[in-house]
């Protein structure tokens, strides 16, 4: 997956307002500082969007709020819940010119929900929405109001990122090594500010310590190839799915 920059600033020219959607259990490394330079060199508005605000702790969602917030227009909101959308539709108005044909741009990582929070502005089902990240593909404008056009974009990825599994890099049929690294996003879950991982998996803090979690989780849930060894991938697979669907809850910095 990648992303054609030509692409993106075009698209980002012709808009009035560019929504930045990031994950409420990442809100830090789920920003794109990269594409935020871009938006900026262009003169553009910007509001950064923290969605599922459902899956992290409030009060940890309320501090990245107010932190962000120090430089850019900031908002928390649930679209699986509809939570706060009235106010998003406020910040949206706020930060958009007073003209019948307003284009504001959703942009993100992969899978931090943008289709989704379309759906819930548009009030019906008009973008693609799935739990496997680079699901929407094209760009697509879509009318929400009399007054306002939205464009659904495919996750931004800048191409010199490392791949994680909280940026929505985790398309769990690709992934690389997935056994290694579904090891290390587990043991960073574990010591993270918030997590539900012990008690979603039943791992005590010595499985936690083991180096091997991904082998007990395998274990734990009869995931066995031949010989009775465990399934290193398929539970890799499951874990990264978890995080995509939202079953994992956290706050990572
Ligand atoms: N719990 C929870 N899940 C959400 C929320 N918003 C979206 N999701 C889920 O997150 C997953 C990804 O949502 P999408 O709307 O497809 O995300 P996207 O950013 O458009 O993804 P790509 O098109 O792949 O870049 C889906 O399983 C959604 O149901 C939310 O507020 N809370
Ligand atoms: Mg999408």
């Amino acid at each position: 997956m990648g992303i054609n920059w030509n692409c993106v600033i075009h698209t980002l020219k012709s808009s009035d307002l560019v929504l930045e959607i990031v994950d409420a259990r990442a809100p830090f490394s789920t920003r794109s500082e990269k594409l935020e330079k871009v938006i900026e060199k262009l003169g553009k508005n910007l509001v950064v969007v923290i969605n599922k605000r459902d899956l992290a702790p409030e009060n940890l969602v309320v501090e990245a709020h107010k932190k962000i917030m120090e430089s850019v227009p900031c908002i928390f909101v649930s679209a699986k819940e509809r939570r706060d959308i009235p106010h998003l539709r406020k910040i949206m108005n706020v930060h958009t010119p007073k003209s019948d044909n307003v284009r504001v741009c959703v942009v993100g990582y992969p899978n931090t929900g943008k289709s989704s929070i379309i759906n819930v502005l548009a009030g019906k089902h008009v973008a693609g929405v799935a739990p496997v990240p680079g699901h929407t593909r094209g760009e697509q404008w879509i009318r929400i109001s009399s007054k306002i056009m939205l464009l659904d974009t495919p996750g931004v990825i800048p191409w010199d990122e490392d791949i994680s599994i909280e940026k929505g890099f985790g398309r769990p049929d690709k992934m690389k090594d997935i056994e290694d690294s579904v090891e290390d996003f587990i043991e960073r879950l574990a010591k993270a500010k918030y997590s539900n991982i012990k008690e979603l998996y039943g791992l005590s803090d010595e499985d936690l310590a083991s180096g091997d979690v991904v082998g007990i989780l395998a274990e734990k849930r009869g995931l066995l190839i031949k010989g009775g060894r465990p399934d290193l991938k398929r539970v890799s697979q499951r874990v990264v799915l978890d995080w995509n669907t939202g079953k994992i809850k956290a706050f990572v910095d």
